[in-house]
């Protein structure tokens, strides 16, 4: 197999085991965020596809999601770091009913190495306790992150918890069941404040730059 094929199967297989030396190997072509969106996100695809397909269990994706986050964890000292002023306050999470953080965290590690504060509210996030958080912190915006299909409907619910409370600072949202279109037509409406679409976490970062501007 290439390096890019055994960074892949590291994740689909669940397995650690060699991972770091190869890791290591990959930082001499690629940055580490492109380690990250090549070769471990066609590895995450493919469990998505067999998981899908009834060829994975849960345990075994679970173990997919540790060699995905034992890799982020590594690479994260690699990454570029802009040590600017602060340039704003966010409040991250993922919505009610929904586990995967993986995105959600690799979202944090981008904009808290890009001059943001991060307060990740961590997972399964109801409405109510962003709402405490947001008038504790007082943040710039708020990023919402969710991959089930229910997600995109709690987070509907959950804009419309934010408005009712009062809130109308931008908001971030971002995750595999949404689509700009959504966003646009579905969240938007239901908010007071912008409701902008991130498709990867880059793009969580230009949007949150072009937010504080
Ligand atoms: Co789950 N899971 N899972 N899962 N899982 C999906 C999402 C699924 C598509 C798999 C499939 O069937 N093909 C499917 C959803 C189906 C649907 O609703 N349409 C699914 C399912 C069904 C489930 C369960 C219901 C399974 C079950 O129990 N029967 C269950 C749900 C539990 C719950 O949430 N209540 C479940 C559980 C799990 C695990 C716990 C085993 C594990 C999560 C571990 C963890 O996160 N700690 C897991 C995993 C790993 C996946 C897949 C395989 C990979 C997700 C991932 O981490 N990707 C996923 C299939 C897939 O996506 N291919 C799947 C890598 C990550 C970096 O990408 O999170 O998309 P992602 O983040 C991207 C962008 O989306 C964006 O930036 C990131 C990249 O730069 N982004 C943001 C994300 N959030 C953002 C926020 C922003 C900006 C950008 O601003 C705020």
């Amino acid at each position: 197999l290439s390096l890019e094929e055994r960074l892949a199967s590291y994740v689909v297989e669940g397995s650690k085991e060699g991972l770091l030396p190869d890791l290591e190997q990959a930082l001499a072509k690629y940055s580490a965020l492109e380690v990250i969106n090549g070769p471990l996100m066609r590895g995450m695809e493919e469990v998505g596809r067999l998981f899908n397909n009834n060829e994975l269990i849960v345990a075994e994706v679970l173990q997919s999601a540790e060699v995905m986050k034992a890799s982020v964890a590594y690479l994260e000292q690699f990454m570029e770091k802009n040590e600017t002023s602060v340039k704003g306050k966010i409040i991250l999470a993922t919505v009610k009913g929904d586990v995967h953080d993986i995105g959600k965290n690799l979202v944090e590690i981008i904009l808290s190495n890009n001059g943001y504060r991060i307060i990740n509210l961590g997972i399964k996030v109801p409405p109510e306790r962003i709402i405490e958080a947001y008038r504790e912190e007082k943040v710039d915006a708020i990023g919402l992150s969710g991959l089930l299909v229910k997600s995109a409907q709690q987070m509907i619910v959950t804009a419309q918890d934010l408005r009712t409370a009062g809130i109308d600072v931008p908001i971030m949202v971002g995750g595999a069941a949404l689509t700009r279109k959504f966003t646009k037509n579905r969240i938007r409406p239901e908010y007071d404040g912008m409701v902008v679409y991130a498709k990867d976490a880059m793009d969580g970062l230009d949007l949150a730059n072009k937010l504080m501007n």
